[in-house]
């Protein structure tokens, strides 16, 4: 059985520092190196936020406060501070992040009209990120998931990967929540297990 590793975000903004931090997210390196110097997986991949400076999920491109809610062409979106913005430092991937193993990066976020939590796909579920064909291309079968943050880009990811037939896991010490509400890391757990994600320790 084919198996890959998706490590989901862990770029500047989201860490320690970062525009949009998400408590405890340096803590998760270590882990997900060591998880990489096992040599188990076949593909490694990392999801990279990356977006275009007039993004529309930014409450300042909304003349939004942050942390309000809009309806975005027909989809509920959040106001984020800017982040991840392509071509910046926020935008890089964590320098203690070993990439010697990445095999493949998929950048979403780009269309400055829809957010894109998931790796897989727009939050409207109009565009394709080329994620799914690269796994069924690679004949993946199994995939476990860590990074940032645990109750967005991580649970939207793994909830797509088990829609789309992957065994998928999902690593809780490899993966950080941001918590905009307390309890938004407790219920991300028991909406991926209702899709099918197994939790990992
Ligand atoms: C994320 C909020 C906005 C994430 C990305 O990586 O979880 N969260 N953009
Ligand atoms: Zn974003």
């Amino acid at each position: 059985m084919k198996k890959a590793l998706i490590i989901v975000d862990v770029q500047n903004d989201f860490c320690e520092g970062g525009a949009l931090a998400v408590p405890g997210a340096n803590e998760i390196i270590p882990y997900i190196n060591l998880l990489m110097e096992d040599n188990q997986y076949d593909q490694i991949i990392l999801t990279q936020d990356w977006h275009p400076a007039n993004h529309k999920s930014f409450a300042s491109n909304n003349d939004r406060k942050v942390g309000e809610s809009i309806i975005l062409n027909g989809v509920p979106q959040f106001m984020w501070p800017d982040h991840c913005v392509q071509g910046t430092f926020g935008a890089e991937f964590h320098k203690d992040l070993n990439r010697e193993k990445v095999t493949h990066v998929i950048q979403k976020g780009k269309n400055t009209e829809i957010d894109a939590y998931s790796g897989f796909q727009d939050n409207n579920h109009f565009m394709k990120t080329g994620l799914d064909d690269f796994l069924k291309y690679n004949e993946i079968q199994l995939v476990e998931i860590v990074g940032l943050a645990m109750d967005y880009c991580v649970k939207f990811t793994a909830m797509d990967a088990a829609a789309n037939g992957y065994v998928t896991c999902l690593h809780f010490n490899g993966s950080r929540a941001v918590n905009v509400k307390p309890d938004n890391g407790k219920d991300a757990i028991f909406e991926m297990v209702q899709k099918g994600v197994t939790i990992l320790g």
